[in-house]
């Protein structure tokens, strides 16, 4: 007889949950209770499983666990509660068994699922069906999610299929614990160059990412490691494949191509040598042996140093069908990246493109992979930048999977520490209709396979999350880990229905939290992009280093192709097929006439496929010069809004989350004006060209450190030379304490005193500001920012309003270095109160 189970631990959670902190580990999945628990007393208060697969046993437990605290009471479980009402969970063929009267409303694709009602006698049962054992999982935590949002339960009976196969995300986790482009701590998989000894954040994340049909994890970094192959390895990469079993997510890893010579004894690597397919072969047979569910493979060769089929005249097909052929009697499948380029092109080739690259390569390989291959392609044809047009690529492949790549750790947008929400982006790309053969082909049905008859296709998303308890730093970057998902299950969503199922789930459903948090989700992208690099220019980072502060110049004159050909007299990159780099020819023709003429390239995109003079009047309007100062400044008062609607949350969400998103706003408001600042001082300095309202360059408010009176402080250099006012701030070199000191001359009143400062990475200098010798604020730089440099990687705001001030008063920061970080200054700003906002 079937062990009965009453589920007290579901009491005890509600209690506990009312209790535990709001520290952002339970994502979307908090289950706090409802205020009106009441309206769902139509729903039954015992589980019955029909399948007893780990799949389907964490769909019941998670049911109880949900439920039980939302609805604040007990679930049940097991077969001796049948003859109450229940919820019945497991596939549509032993539910059917069940219920011979019922069947699925439509016919479910693999991992789909149907909910349903079905009366038996008196008694209504709650039907949880899945095409197979993860739909049942994923019905369940659909039906939670409704419930968390308050929705109608009416709504709770329905039917979905995911449109995509391969629902992926990718971890560029090091063997080290380290995580390349990782901004959220360390590994929760891997340290001291194995797989971690205690795996439960791993279960955890995968209960994460199944919530929202995530449905395999490749576990380490695509700059793969030699040793994740080892016997020793692979046994250890079996704990994580238990850990994600029991939430339907497969194990993937990245592997090395070079393996078989690095680690193998073989003398070559070279995919079509019979020794080196025996090698792959019997490899992935002693994986399968061990993770019987191995999901397969990523490669990236012939990429930024990573070894490939090129070293021996081999092509990306040869190699990837090698790998997908050892792959194919296991079920395994093997995505191969598109993201292919050589970093050593010659910059003064006005030909050479290295957008043009992943086209050039693959195109001409169309139809020559494997069935089980499938070509993951960035969303754009550099590299996820803030802006960038759909990758030619997706239409340039018609006989052969794709997958779209989609980056949601924010490598190129602001690291979680600003607030990027991707969604609306990544529809951009996804609703792009490439006009393949002249049809409706948008990107989403290209690489769901509908465009062009494929049997195979989807999303890989690079999540990146880390030790940090809330998974990826910034509270509300968890929305990005959760829209992917849910684009990946259904790309035609609206960003404005992920945004609000994700602020419902994450924050409750009290109205004026759901439309805050939602405008400022929906508005983030825009205005990051204001106040980085509009137009098409890419993100105008630093790409040689921290991806991360404003640096346009280091874009050129270097092998990277990350050109935006910035002269005294221009900008953009020529695209063009008639005098540039012929990139445009790689889209369709609809496609490519749009973007080729300047009269129907859209502004948005005009950088990245015309050069053309600063004074080039856009279709909005502006000349592109004046586009550019008036985007980097409304790009930084929307971050300032930004901070202003997040207030006004105060006392209407826990404090906990309050407080870590105030600070990481504030300072995002901060960097906004140092993008601005940098940004346009960079394009007036190439251009010559004078804002016409007069602001780049005029900052009558601020009072530059190095003309204050400093004791102690010396002048240094900033690098790169806009991050800081005149090319210069000023550091505590040699002393314990330094000061510098300014006397107020301006009318009596209530002013906002702004300190522009750098935060290293490395210390924590402590600065006080003193008026009249009197300490109005203290505070320390202990940030940890990207870089132990004055740049625009460290440059922070610290601001304090409402100060009374008058002529004669002086003004004086004390700056006290720490743990090599010089109390470094680049100016102080005094606005009048009223006016600060
Ligand atoms: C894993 C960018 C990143 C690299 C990353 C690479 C890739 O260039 O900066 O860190 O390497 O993309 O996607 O392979």
């Amino acid at each position: 007889m079937r062990r009965l189970k009453l589920l007290l631990v579901a009491a005890l959670a509600v209690q506990c949950a009312a209790a535990s902190a709001e520290d952002g580990s339970a994502g979307w999945l908090r289950y706090a209770p409802l205020a009106d628990a009441q309206q769902y007393r139509m729903l039954p208060a015992a589980v019955v499983l029909l399948d007893h697969s780990p799949e389907v046993q964490s769909a019941a437990r998670e049911l109880s666990r949900g439920l039980g605290r939302m609805l604040g009471h007990p679930m049940l479980e097991g077969a001796a509660f049948s003859a109450m009402p229940k919820f019945v969970i497991g596939t549509v063929t032993e539910v059917e068994e069940r219920f011979p009267q019922w069947k699925p409303a439509v016919q479910l694709k693999p991992e789909g699922y149907a909910i349903a009602t079905v009366r038996d006698g008196q008694r209504t049962d709650w039907v949880i069906a899945g095409a197979d054992v993860r739909g049942a999982l994923y019905g369940a935590f659909h039906l939670l999610q409704q419930v968390a949002e308050d929705k109608d339960s009416a709504s709770f009976i329905t039917t979905s299929s995911p449109a995509d196969q391969v629902r992926w995300v990718d971890q560029w986790d090091n063997l080290d614990g380290s995580i390349e482009r990782g901004y959220a701590g360390r590994s929760i998989l891997f340290a001291n160059g194995g797989v971690r000894p205690d795996l439960t954040r791993a279960g955890e994340y995968a209960r994460l990412l199944a919530s929202v049909g995530i449905n395999a994890c490749s576990v380490n970094n695509v700059n793969a490691d030699v040793r994740m192959l080892t016997p020793q390895m692979i046994s250890q990469l079996a704990r994580i494949a238990d850990a994600f079993r029991p939430w339907g997510v497969r194990l993937a890893i990245s592997v090395d191509l070079s393996s078989p010579k690095a680690i193998g004894g073989l003398n070559t690597f070279d995919p079509l040598n019979q020794q080196v397919i025996a090698w792959w072969n019997k490899k992935v047979d002693a994986i399968y042996a061990q993770i019987p569910d191995f999901a397969g493979f990523v490669v990236k060769a012939d990429s930024e140093g990573q070894p490939g089929p090129s070293q021996y005249g081999r092509t990306p097909a040869d190699a990837a069908n090698m790998l997908a052929r050892a792959l194919k009697p296991h079920g395994g499948v093997l995505l191969y990246r598109a993201f292919v380029y050589n970093h050593h092109l010659d910059w003064r080739n006005p030909k050479a493109d290295r957008a043009r690259a992943a086209y050039d390569i693959f195109h001409p390989l169309d139809g020559k992979f494997d069935d089980n291959v499938i070509i993951q392609i960035k969303y754009g044809p550099i590299d996820f930048q803030v802006r960038e047009p759909a990758s030619p690529l997706f239409a340039g492949l018609r006989h052969t999977n794709e997958a779209i790549e989609l980056e949601i750790t924010q490598e190129y947008t602001g690291q979680q520490r600003q607030l990027v929400f991707l969604v609306p982006l990544w529809k951009h790309i996804l609703d792009f209709d490439m006009r393949a053969g002249g049809r409706y082909t948008p990107v989403k049905q290209i690489v769901e396979g509908r465009s062009f008859d494929r049997p195979l296709g989807g999303f890989a998303g690079v999540a990146n999350v880390g030790l940090d308890t809330n998974w990826l730093g910034h509270p509300l970057a968890m929305a990005n880990l959760y829209g992917f998902g849910r684009l990946a299950w259904d790309p035609n969503l609206m960003s404005s229905t992920i945004a609000e199922d994700w602020t419902r789930l994450t924050f409750g459903n009290d109205p004026h939290v759901v439309s805050t948090i939602d405008a400022m989700l929906l508005s983030s992208w825009h205005i990051y992009e204001q106040y980085t690099g509009p137009l098409g220019l890419g993100t105008l980072t630093n790409i040689l280093g921290s991806h991360y502060g404003p640096d346009p110049q280091s874009a050129e004159h270097n092998g990277w192709g990350q050109w935006i050909r910035a002269t005294h007299d221009g900008v953009g990159m020529d695209r063009t097929v008639a005098t540039g780099t012929g990139y445009i020819g790689q889209y369709p023709p609809a496609v490519a006439q749009r973007y080729e003429s300047l009269e129907t390239c859209p502004d948005d995109l005009l950088l990245f496929m015309h050069h053309v003079p600063y004074t080039y009047r856009l279709h909005s309007g502006p000349t592109v010069i004046q586009y550019i100062y008036n985007t980097h400044y409304a790009g930084a008062q929307g971050a300032a809004n930004l901070l202003a609607e997040w207030e006004t949350l105060k006392g209407r969400i826990d404090e906990q989350r309050y407080e870590h998103v105030l600070r990481l706003q504030t300072y995002q408001a901060g960097a906004a004006i140092v993008w601005r600042d940098a940004i346009n001082d960079w394009f007036y300095a190439q251009s010559g060209i004078p804002d016409e309202q007069g602001r780049v360059g005029y900052h009558p408010n601020r009072i530059t450190a190095k003309s204050m009176r400093l004791d102690g402080y010396v002048p240094v250099p900033a690098t790169p030379w806009e991050t800081a006012s005149g090319g210069k701030a000023i550091a505590c070199l040699h002393r314990g304490v330094c000061t510098a000191s300014t006397t107020f001359t301006r009318p009596a009143g209530s002013y906002t005193i702004s300190v522009q400062y750098f935060d290293y990475r490395q210390g924590v200098s402590t600065f006080t500001l003193l008026l009249n010798d009197v300490i109005i604020a203290t505070w320390k730089a202990d940030n940890t920012l990207p870089g132990n440099t004055i740049s625009g990687d460290t440059s922070t705001r610290y601001t304090l309003s409402n100060v009374a001030l008058h002529p004669g008063d002086v003004l004086k920061i004390e700056g006290q270095p720490n743990g090599g970080e010089p109390a470094p200054i680049d100016y102080m700003e005094v606005t009048p109160y009223s006016s600060s906002r």
